[in-house]
């Protein structure tokens, strides 16, 4: 026999109510302060306090006072400037975004952010032209010498044959990355009537080949360049991408472009690459290392190179900006999430069909945590998704069930960004399945969860836009079980006297019974779900009555 005395959910202080949190969803999050810890385009400031939310712009914090800073505020928006990390994000109360007015977000520590519920949002369009003019600039550079003639002017030389250059006209410029950045590389450099081929694993050829870049594999690419600019991330498929290898397979005295991420050319092998002459130079916008240490690549007679400038520019300043400040209005409204890149689970919750199924994940998820309470903690949960209609919502869903699990449990505070990494970090399994072999039409959520070596399980589904339980651990509830309100769980033993009897008990505790659903199952040990006007004080008084029981607010 095991009975949860009285830990019911409401009195958990940290968490709102259920109830409260279910509202929340439609506006996945509140957020009412930010901060602005650097200089970042006031128009950020103006949209933010236009949509009522209140700023503080303080630059050039210490660490120490960031940290304390931390506390008073929902929303950090930072440019470059501010390392945000994890002693910083665990330093934060309340903090729910953090907003960087820039593309890429290296200077946040997002798993830390991820773990504690926290989404990192950038602006990955903002910077986009300006970033292709600078490699268009280097490009042009390169290709006439203008940075090392400015130099030798400036030395009071007139040196006419030293800088003697080479068109672009008829060039072949390898551009490998073919996102929004390569594309406005390609269409510029295009107009001085360069060739541009190409290379991407995602753009798919016959749209590059819609802006004029030809695509093929980078074994092709390599030997037929005169120019070669990078437009990808860095990542371990990129590390290195130009290296000695590489270097070797293209034409002697290829020039290359780097302003999109330090490393993604081998500094070293560059280097061997400019002193052998079959690299002819190289436009440097990036560092492994910024500032770079070594100088011996910035010094080098054929490099031209830029301390991280692409992004510097008026216009991309004020457009990250605005697109940082938008992207958090709109997700405080609800509207949508843009430019997140630890909440995609967060991404498809934003369609108005998966409201519903996300109660209903974490219903399911709730009612499974309170007829377990006694045995935790649960080592496997199993979640399958059944029904066309959800094909694509199994990542949301098993998401949704791991908050209903884990709230006022002892892992933090759970919420869609960090549902998956606290259970793994607390050594939960969790297995997300859809099963498409019935085809069924209607949406089905199965959870099964595995709790000190005996199995529960629940399955609901959403009729009517509300969610709802229809089977409790092999007991089919007739009707299917509204899942809101003040719900009881109790397993007993299948009798015409179970009803009356706990009606008394019940009217004793001066509880309204609002509902009683049963199984269609009418002998042995079953479970039954009450709809109580109040939640009880003390599960124990239904001690004479029954085997399991547990109570929830939903
Ligand atoms: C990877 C890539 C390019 C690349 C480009 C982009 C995500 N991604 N990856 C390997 N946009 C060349 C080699």
């Amino acid at each position: 026999m095991s009975i949860n005395l009285g830990r019911h959910r409401t009195s958990c202080r940290r968490s709102p109510r259920r109830s409260e949190r279910a509202r929340l969803e439609m506006a996945p999050v509140s957020v009412r302060s930010v901060l602005i810890s650097e200089s970042v385009d006031p128009c950020c400031r103006q949209i933010l306090e236009g949509h009522g939310i209140r700023v503080t712009e303080k630059a050039n914090l210490s660490r120490e006072e960031l940290m304390g800073e931390m506390k008073n505020h929902d929303g950090l928006v930072v440019r470059s400037a501010t390392k945000v990390t994890a002693d910083i994000i665990n330093a934060a109360g309340n903090l729910k975004i953090i907003g960087r007015a820039g593309t890429g977000v290296d200077n946040v520590d997002v798993d830390a952010a991820t773990k504690k519920g926290i989404i990192v949002m950038n602006t990955p369009s903002g910077n986009t032209i300006s970033a292709a003019e600078l490699t268009c600039a280097l490009l042009m550079s390169l290709s006439r010498h203008v940075p090392q003639a400015a130099m030798s002017m400036r030395a009071g030389n007139w040196d006419r044959k030293k800088f003697m250059g080479a068109e672009l006209y008829g060039k072949v410029l390898g551009i490998i990355g073919l996102g929004r950045i390569g594309k406005e590389v390609a269409t510029r450099m295009q107009s001085f009537g360069m060739k541009t081929i190409g290379y991407d694993p995602i753009t798919p050829p016959e749209v590059s080949a819609g802006w004029g870049v030809e695509q093929m594999s980078l074994e092709q690419l390599w030997p037929q360049c005169d120019y070669i600019t990078v437009h990808t991330p860095l990542m371990p498929s990129t590390a290195g991408l130009l290296g000695d290898a590489t270097f070797a397979k293209c034409k002697r005295g290829v020039k290359v472009v780097n302003c999109a991420r330090g490393g993604i050319i081998d500094e070293a092998a560059l280097f061997r690459a400019l002193e052998s002459g079959q690299c002819g130079g190289a436009g440097l916008d990036v560092f492994v290392e910024e500032p770079p240490k070594d100088r011996s690549l910035v010094n080098h007679p054929n490099v031209i190179s830029c301390p991280h400038l692409g992004a510097s520019t008026k216009e991309a300043q004020a457009r990250c900006g605005q697109d940082i400040a938008l992207q958090i209005v709109d997700m405080v409204k609800g509207k949508g999430l843009v430019g997140a890149v630890n909440a995609q689970v967060l991404v498809s919750a934003f369609s108005p069909e998966s409201h519903q199924w996300i109660k209903l994940g974490e219903a399911i998820g709730a009612v499974l945590q309170s007829c377990t309470i006694s045995k935790q903690p649960f080592s496997q949960v199993q979640i399958t998704t059944r029904g066309d209609c959800l094909k694509h919502s199994t990542g949301y869903i098993a998401s949704a069930v791991m908050v209903g699990l884990l709230t006022s449990g002892s892992s933090g505070c759970p919420n869609l960004v960090n549902a998956l990494a606290l259970a793994k970090e607390s050594g939960v399994k969790v297995n997300q399945h859809h099963d498409q072999s019935e085809g069924a039409v209607h949406g089905l959520c199965d959870v099964e969860i595995s709790v000190n070596g005996s199995s529960y399980k629940a399955s609901g589904s959403v009729q009517a836009g509300v969610p709802v339980l229809l089977e409790l651990s092999g007991n089919v509830f007739r009707q299917p079980v509204s899942l809101s309100g003040n719900l009881l769980f109790i397993r007993a033993s299948a009798s015409p006297q179970l009803l009356p009897s706990l009606t008394g008990l019940l009217a004793a505790a001066g509880v309204e019974m609002e509902s009683f659903s049963a199984p269609a199952a009418r002998a042995g040990d079953l479970w039954y779900c009450v709809g109580l006007s109040a939640l009880l004080q003390d599960l124990g008084a239904l001690k004479p009555l029954v085997k399991e029981a547990a109570q929830l607010a939903i």
